[in-house]
């Protein structure tokens, strides 16, 4: 029998990667949409270096139609994700053009391309807590009013609508992804929770000295990574295609996080943390935190890693990468 073939835009980023293992575990032929840049150094594949020869994974960039379009046509996938994204929300702040460009049209040209190519794709979109911004109610569910307050929000916001748009008006089988923050061991080193834990390594091996943050008194909904990666698979396994808020349902503060992660390798953060104006944010008051009830009854996805043993499995991933690497 034929298998499924899935597409996934943003391979070999930390979606991308655990997505591919789920999806090679379930039976699928799996593909990937890379960068030149990025397949071109060996160092960007190695969160999906271990299943490298059961992927095929094509050059291109989502920002150019002609490019989508022609792997569309190679492939013509039954199911398609779409991660590939200017995912940092502070950079969205430094140059909101860029942000627009590559989330809006690589969102569009995504859809047009598959209505084109390949109708009866499904397609899952990786929308963002970011979304809700502003919030005027917490916890937040499918059904919360959007007010985002970065143009990140903005861009994944107007990416949402086009599924919406082309699922209602083209009759494609499109959903959203409403995920709040997920990391793991794979997270980029950007994000706070990774920064956190290497730089605490490699504090406790000798290897750096401080740890220079924004906000800590910041909170946020985090998951593990690898447990949303079901949510989504699960998403485009429905009968009829709908948008689905993706948390845990608990805040933590980034304090929260120090604690345990500095606690782990028995070190105190108070003596190593330096506050940097620099790493702070404009407008981020609101209290963003998941109901994810929808996704408990219609898709029975539940979280299984709670925030304490994610610490712990990041921080006892990035001590023994650093200790290797000393
Ligand atoms: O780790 P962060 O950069 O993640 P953020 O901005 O919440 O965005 C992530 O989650 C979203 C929801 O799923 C995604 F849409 C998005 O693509 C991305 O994956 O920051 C988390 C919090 C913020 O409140 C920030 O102000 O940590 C605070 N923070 C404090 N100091 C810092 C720092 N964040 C970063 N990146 N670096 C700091 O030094």
């Amino acid at each position: 029998m034929k298998k499924p073939r899935a597409l996934i835009t943003g391979i070999a980023g930390q979606d991308g990667s655990y997505l591919a293992e789920l999806l090679l575990r379930e039976g699928f032929e799996v593909f990937g949409i890379e960068r030149r840049a990025t397949l071109e150094a060996t160092h960007n594949f190695w969160r999906v270096a271990h299943i490298q020869s059961q992927i095929e994974v094509h050059a291109g960039s989502v920002d150019s139609f002609p490019s989508i379009y022609s792997i569309l046509k190679k492939v013509v996938p039954d199911y398609c994700f779409h991660f590939a994204a200017q995912s940092f929300v502070s950079y969205s702040f430094e140059d909101e053009f860029a942000t627009m460009n590559v989330n809006v049209n690589g969102t569009h040209y995504l859809l047009s391309a598959i209505a084109q190519v390949c109708p009866d794709c499904r397609l899952y979109f990786a929308g963002s807590s970011e979304m809700f911004g502003k919030v005027d109610s917490s916890p937040q569910t499918e059904e919360t009013r959007f007010r985002p307050r970065s143009v990140y929000g903005i861009s994944k916001l107007v990416g949402h609508e086009l599924v919406r748009n082309y699922r209602e008006s083209n009759k494609l089988f499109a959903c959203t992804g409403i995920l709040y923050n997920h990391e793991s061991p794979r997270r980029g080193l950007e994000f706070v929770t990774r920064k956190i834990t290497s730089t605490a390594a490699q504090i406790k091996l000798g290897l750096a000295h401080e740890l220079r943050l924004g906000n800590i008194d910041a909170k946020r909904d985090w998951g593990f990574a690898g447990d949303y990666v079901e949510a989504i698979y699960a998403m485009l396994m429905q009968p009829t295609p709908e948008d689905f808020v993706i948390g845990t349902g608990e805040i933590h503060s980034v304090r929260n996080f120090l604690e345990i992660a500095f606690g782990e390798l028995g070190l105190n953060y108070l003596d190593y943390i330096i506050i940097d104006q620099k790493f702070f944010r404009p407008a981020e008051e609101h209290l963003l935190i998941a109901d994810p009830n929808k996704a408990k009854s219609k898709l029975g996805w539940r979280p299984k890693v709670a925030f304490e043993d994610l610490v712990r499995m990041m921080i006892r991933a990035d001590y023994d990468y650093y200790m290797k690497k000393r």
